[in-house]
């Protein structure tokens, strides 16, 4: 790296002279055609920031071709004529320094970061740029450009004096009203908190089937959780199961949630009758078994919940609870539409389906007319789309595994990969969203990976449990308690 502290020490016209020594890689370009041909040889510079860098590039040059920036602290105007120019004069005026100099790729374009010293003396002036390319005969300058020098304190990439938050990343604006989420009090992203694992869970087995609940005392309500396929009743223990329980945990329901008797596809059987469905009997001595412990009384209004294939048990399960003397109030179907092999349509019961825009599992737009046909049928019902989120640094701070620091590295990462601006949207289409959170999770800056996977997939609002409409959801079932 050259330094424009050196730089102001050598001489352009020092470079140039040796760049002209018969050694030069260049002179063998002697004899062959100017190559004039292609775009004008055209340079960008931001602002120098001291103590910093400068981020050169230039474009329009030959392929592989090393080209000569030289300063002025003149300004432009009719410069020198010197000889190594061989023919052509500079835009700026003398003296003209090296600054360095930047080889372009294949499509004749390059780019530099130049690291400058912390030099107070050079604070508030501006400095002029033009690149030259060595050719036969005449050189080929660019346009100059001009740029201020100053201090850049909070490293944006901002200059103070032109700096409208100098106290935080300017690109970090959260409700793009053009201050930064470090100066706009009232704009800054969410801040999310870890969605802790209620301590008081009781975690046993049940017919050799885990069971994971908490049922507090008096509950108004007891709500049922359904995995979908592949899954166990630890599904509630993710993040977004956390919040979403903990919804209904802040208004006096209990919940239970049990793996499925099949543990080899981890689905629940919602395609046997009743007589024959394992499932069932497991469940229906379990909801017995808990009210003669006097945890709850057979009256206590009861709600069931499913993620993806859990919905279809949980269909089911609003065929047939009832009749065995279940008090199924309403149900919730998470990623599904709710249909099971056995019965069909959902049953006649309030219920809240949950599809997700993002979700390439289940089809978003089926679950939305299994809402309208449950509707069209004089049923009660309500549509919870879950909807992806923009990426908050603090996003993935909701897994007890990621620190808020941690979380913003993650996105910071991912920012930088380009995949996410830094106002938190993807910069990937609709079609690569499941590759992408693939590809997010391998980036090496992206870690701990397994909850941050979870998180972004949350976000995404894709094929996983949500809890983004934790309240809307217990709002529902609170009105048919
Ligand atoms: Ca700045
Ligand atoms: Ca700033
Ligand atoms: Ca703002």
């Amino acid at each position: 790296m050259h330094s424009l502290y050196a730089a102001r020490r050598v001489a352009l016209p020092v470079l140039l002279g040796l760049a002209g020594c018969a050694d030069d890689p260049t002179a063998s370009f002697d004899g062959l055609p100017v190559d004039q041909a292609g775009p004008p040889l055209a340079m960008t510079s931001t602002d120098v920031r001291l103590n910093r860098t400068v981020d050169i590039t230039v474009s329009g040059a030959n392929a592989n071709e090393t080209i000569t920036i030289g300063l002025s602290v003149n300004g432009t105007g009719a410069g020198d004529c010197p000889g190594y120019l061989g023919g052509s004069c500079f835009g700026i005026l003398a003296p003209v320094q090296l600054l360095t100099t930047v080889t372009t790729n294949g499509a004749g374009s390059g780019a530099k970061s130049v690291n400058v010293p912390n030099y107070p003396s050079l604070n508030g002036r501006s400095v002029c740029f033009q690149a030259v390319a060595r050719r036969p005969g005449p050189d080929v300058l660019a346009t100059p450009v001009c740029v201020d020098i100053g201090y850049d304190t909070d490293g944006d990439g901002i200059i103070n004096s032109k700096d409208l938050c100098p106290t935080g990343d300017d690109a970090f604006d959260w409700d793009e009203d053009g201050l930064a989420d470090a100066c706009d009090p009232t704009g800054a992203p969410p801040q999310f908190d870890t969605y802790a694992f209620p301590t008081s869970v009781t975690q046993t087995t049940f017919q050799t089937r885990n069971v994971l609940r908490i049922i507090p005392p008096n509950p108004v309500g007891i709500v049922w959780f359904f995995h979908g396929t592949g899954g166990d009743a630890g599904l509630v223990e993710s993040p977004e199961g956390i919040h979403l329980l903990n919804a209904f945990l802040a208004r006096g329901y209990g919940f239970v949630a049990i793996d499925s008797q099949n543990r080899s596809t981890g689905v629940f059987d919602a395609t046997s009758a009743p007589a024959s469905n394992q499932d069932w009997s497991r469940v229906n001595a379990l909801r017995t078994n808990l009210i003669n412990q006097g945890l709850f009384t057979a009256n206590t209004p009861t709600f069931a919940i499913g993620f993806s294939a859990g919905s279809s048990f949980v269909s089911w399960l609003g065929h047939v609870a009832p009749g065995a003397g279940w008090p199924l109030e309403a149900l919730a179907f998470h990623n599904h539409a709710g249909r099971s092999a056995q019965y069909g349509a959902a049953p006649d019961m309030p219920i809240a389906f949950l599809p997700a825009e993002n979700d390439t599992t289940v089809d978003p737009a089926t679950v939305v007319q299994r809402y309208d046909e449950h509707i069209h049928n004089g049923f009660t019902g309500i549509l919870l789309t879950i909807e992806e989120e923009r990426f908050a640094p603090s996003r993935l701070a909701v897994s007890p595994d990621i620190d808020p620091a941690t979380s913003a590295a993650m996105r910071q990462a991912t920012i930088d990969a380009g995949y996410y601006d830094a106002q938190g949207y993807r910069l990937f289409p609709d079609n690569q969203i499941d590759q992408a959170i693939d590809d997010i999770a391998a980036l090496p800056g992206f870690t701990p990976f397994r909850p941050g996977k979870k998180g972004l997939t949350a976000m995404l609002a894709t094929h996983v449990l949500h809890g983004q409409h934790a309240e809307e959801e217990a709002d529902f079932f609170d009105l048919y308690r």
